[in-house]
């Protein structure tokens, strides 16, 4: 039957088309009752997450850290923070994942170690040290001041004295993430081997901590100012990061870290390397790693973060789907995110009819979508008050709206438990005052909520052929509706979305090149029609429709 296929599986290269699932432990699951969830309580959860219709999650940092940064500031690549619980917990998570079907990702931060890692505190200990060149040490300016101009991201310079030694440490991050030195060979070996003892408790990959960080200028030269950066912004915007980011030397540590991988894999490895990187669609491309034979020795999947960024316009998504496709090199996998645990949740970002919007682009686009927990909820931003704030960065630089913990706070499981579930105490990070109403429990006695709509969604990927792998084709964007469809042939089918905030209508006519003939309604982002088309499609306002030919496939 034309659009009804087997599920279209690909084993060897699941992350081509498969659906990863970003999961912040603090914030999934408490077990233990301290109000900070942990990776008994994931594994208890997974089951939710497999009938979410993922394929893999990816948990962010668990290992043994002071927690400055939340985990992003490790202490000891190979081993779990007992906060979290311990390497039976994580064996145990492992195998429950196996069972269901699920790959687990791990985050890997090899830019920076924590100021507690053992490294760091021999690094420090002496000029002579066998490990001070583990890091970037530098004699302070003539006038005492930092070596250069450059700049934390998280506000300040990037540069702390060190008294002992009376020499500056790097660090892109907190003064309590000092950046490891990627130039130097034994630093290289380490982390190649931390990689190696997850995979070989077998982890599906990794995702790389700002991977495009990793090598800074060798001269240490000043970073020039950003022309556009506009006062009041993220003060780490003042500078352009010229020579502290995607420096070219890079792609050879990319390629290294592929390498890890293949050594537990073949070319198209089931192990997948993902890179955090914040970068224009063209840089971002370097990434990929091509090589002059045209074979992809990088990243399987450098994040594409545009998203996130773009102006929620059909004019807009259209040219950045547009532009993203035709800079792919050949055989390149693209991938789509719309939020994580750094950036404000969708939903705030573009309102709740947006959200589900939102989720049939991500969801219909060509390639990989990361899913952060929560917003398949359609989870908001949670105000926090200033005397709970718990993210280094609100305490740094409070007020400017860049603090992280409101996309942080815990996942809402039960509408009748005391804090949704996720903990018989008092959570980390409050839950929003709407949490009753999104609780996953409460949504799926629903049969037209958001949650619903990511699983229709999820499960439409899973059985349409041309969702799964089928080309891209746009067909444009007319006034707010974006048009565009996947496949080829009998099985094509077409996707539109209504940014607007008025109804629209789109001529059948108009698709006649895009579809072979009658359309039907397969799903709409309000799940309330199923009709056959005639001549002209109706969309409500802000609604998403996909159309195919005969009966929704699943
Ligand atoms: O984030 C890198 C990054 O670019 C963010 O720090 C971003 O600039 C900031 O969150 C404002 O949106 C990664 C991790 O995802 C983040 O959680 C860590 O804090 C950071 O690296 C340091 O490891
Ligand atoms: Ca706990």
């Amino acid at each position: 039957m034309p659009g009804l296929t087997s599920p279209a599986k690909s084993p060897d290269a699941w992350w081509r088309n498969g659906v990863i699932y970003q999961i912040y432990p603090r914030s999934f699951q408490d077990a233990n009752g301290d109000g900070i969830g942990d990776l008994t309580g994931i594994r208890q959860r997974l089951g939710y997450v497999a009938a979410l219709g993922v394929d893999a999650i990816w948990i962010s940092p668990f290992f043994p850290s002071p927690m400055a940064d939340f985990g992003y500031d490790v202490a000891d690549y190979c081993d779990v923070d007992p906060r979290f619980g311990s390497l039976a917990d994580f064996d145990a998570l492992m195998a429950e994942a196996k069972a269901l079907g699920l790959r687990v990702i791990l985050d890997l931060v090899p830019n920076h170690t924590s100021d507690r890692h053992p490294w760091f505190v021999q690094s420090r200990s002496s000029r002579t040290d066998p490990k001070r060149d583990w890091y970037l040490w530098r004699d302070p300016a003539a006038d005492g001041g930092p070596p250069n101009n450059w700049l934390s991201n998280f506000g300040g310079p990037a540069w702390t004295l060190d008294p002992l030694t009376g020499q500056y440490y790097a660090h892109m991050f907190l003064k309590e993430q000092p950046d490891l030195n990627w130039r130097y060979p034994d630093v290289r070996r380490a982390i190649y081997d931390a990689m190696r003892f997850w995979l070989r408790r077998g982890v599906d990959g990794f995702r790389v901590d700002v991977i495009y960080h990793l090598i800074k200028d060798q001269l240490f030269r000043n970073n020039p100012p950003n022309p556009a950066f506009i006062p009041g912004g993220d003060p780490a915007h003042r500078l352009l990061p010229e020579y502290t980011a995607d420096l070219p030397e890079v792609q050879s540590i990319v390629m290294e870290m592929r390498r890890v991988l293949d050594e537990f894999g073949s070319a198209e490895s089931s192990r997948v390397l993902i890179g955090e990187v914040y970068l224009p669609v063209q840089r971002l491309m370097n990434y990929y790693g091509m090589d002059a034979a045209g074979v992809l020795r990088g990243a399987q999947l450098p994040f594409n973060f545009h998203l996130i960024g773009a102006k929620w316009q059909a004019q807009v998504i259209d040219r950045l789907v547009r532009e993203y496709e035709a800079a792919l090199p050949p055989g390149a996998a693209p991938n789509w995110v719309l939020g994580n645990h750094d950036k404000p949740r969708i939903a705030s970002r573009v309102g709740a009819a947006g959200a589900r919007l939102a989720a049939m682009l991500l969801l219909t686009l060509r390639g990989t979508p990361t899913l952060y927990y929560g917003d398949e909820l359609g989870m908001t931003d949670v105000p926090i008050p200033m005397t709970e704030v718990q993210d280094p960065f609100e305490k740094r630089e409070p007020g400017r709206g860049l603090g992280r913990d409101p996309q942080r706070t815990p996942m809402l499981w039960h509408a009748d438990e005391q804090n949704a579930g996720f903990t018989a105490t008092r959570p980390w990070l409050r839950l929003g005052s709407d949490w009753q109403s999104l609780a996953v429990d409460r949504q799926l006695g629903e049969e037209r909520s958001i949650l619903q709509l990511y699983r229709r969604l999820l499960s439409l990927r899973r059985h349409s052929r041309s969702l799964h792998e089928g080309a891209w084709s746009p067909i444009g964007a007319r006034g707010n509706v974006l048009m565009y469809a996947r496949g080829d042939g009998p099985e094509r089918l077409v996707v539109l979305l209504n940014f607007g905030r008025e109804q629209a209508s789109v001529d059948l006519q108009a698709l006649r090149h895009a579809s072979q003939s009658l359309l039907h309604v397969w799903l709409s982002t309000l799940q309330d029609r199923d009709e056959q088309l005639a001549e002209a499609v109706p969309l409500r306002p802000e609604e998403g429709l996909i159309l195919g030919r005969g009966h929704r496939p699943g």
